[in-house]
């Protein structure tokens, strides 16, 4: 239930240039994987020299396995003309990104503007959703979330049968694989067990996914209330999960009432809980959380 993005030198397919080569003239490529996967690399149209310690005699081939952590440098020489498909042969990092296009400096052969490259092309960068619905006891919540490589929208709701409520609106821009930026808006009940007095604020922050998988959010509010919250996951027995959340903003008071002194205020929120696994789209789970309380029920994913 995450994004699934491969790159090469840390670029997908959808955003880069060609790789341009030229006729009769010999191409070497390094393959450098700094992942902890194989990578069974793939050039169209070639066979390929693969380089190793017996020189001449190195084997001709089409694919090439890059071990995790491992180096392979292969060449090949420019016999062919127009476009020609690189790429990792494990299909789901192909279709997230990881390929290129070799083109030598001539003109393409019209015949093969209907080849699948240019559909790949599209594809690899189009949108994919999921979401989550929990219903519980003490609480309902509904994540959804629409992703392609740059961009993400997310919705979500918390709803406590205590009239406790938080929902959200975010749109994401991803800077990097881990970093991104975001903005939206939230909607809460501002007294606590009521629906009375619900407000809606306009919010801007980082969210960052840190070494060891944590999910850090810092943001800043129109209320000028700043928040960090924390969140993780870890599956502790194959089909069992538990998970925390906490959350920490404090309401300096600078723009409700200035003139007041002791205007600062703050607000924890935490939760946590665990998962039981029934199938790959629903879970048995139960949690604790500091405003709807404690209960357990269903959550489903599709
Ligand atoms: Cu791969």
């Amino acid at each position: 239930m995450n994004r699934y993005i491969w790159s090469i030198n840390g670029v997908p397919l959808s955003e880069t240039d060609k790789i341009k080569i030229n006729q009769k003239e010999i191409t070497r490529i390094t393959l450098n994987n700094l992942t902890m996967m194989h990578h069974p690399m793939h050039l169209h149209g070639h066979f390929f020299r693969v380089l190793n310690k017996n020189g001449d005699y190195s084997p001709l081939k089409h694919t090439v396995n890059v071990p995790p952590m491992g180096e392979v440098t292969i060449e090949f020489y420019g016999n062919e003309y127009g476009d020609w498909f690189f790429h990792c042969h494990v299909l789901y990092h192909m279709m997230s990104g990881m390929a290129r296009v070799i083109s030598y400096d001539t003109p393409r052969d019209e015949r093969l503007d209907d080849y699948p490259l240019k559909h790949l092309i599209s594809e690899a960068d189009k949108y994919y959703s999921w979401a989550i619905l929990d219903v519980a006891s003490h609480m309902s919540a509904f994540n959804f979330t629409a992703s392609n490589i740059r961009n993400q929208f997310n919705v979500g709701a918390e709803y406590g049968w205590n009239k406790n409520l938080e929902a959200e609106v975010t749109y994401e821009r991803y800077l990097h694989d881990y970093l991104r930026v975001f903005g939206g808006v939230t909607i809460e009940n501002e007294t606590e067990d009521s629906l009375d007095e619900v407000s809606t604020t306009a919010i801007a922050g980082i969210r960052y996914l840190t070494p060891y998988l944590f999910n850090l959010d810092v943001r800043m509010d129109s209320k000028l209330r700043p928040q960090i919250s924390l969140s993780r996951e870890i599956l502790i027995l194959p089909r069992t999960a538990v998970f925390g959340t906490y959350k920490y903003q404090v309401d300096f008071g600078w723009v409700d009432n200035l003139a007041a002194e002791d205007s600062f205020t703050n607000e924890t929120t935490w939760s946590a809980g665990f998962e039981y696994y029934l199938s790959r789209n629903f879970s048995l789970m139960a949690s604790y959380d500091n405003r709807f309380g404690a209960g357990g029920g269903l959550s489903a994913r599709f």
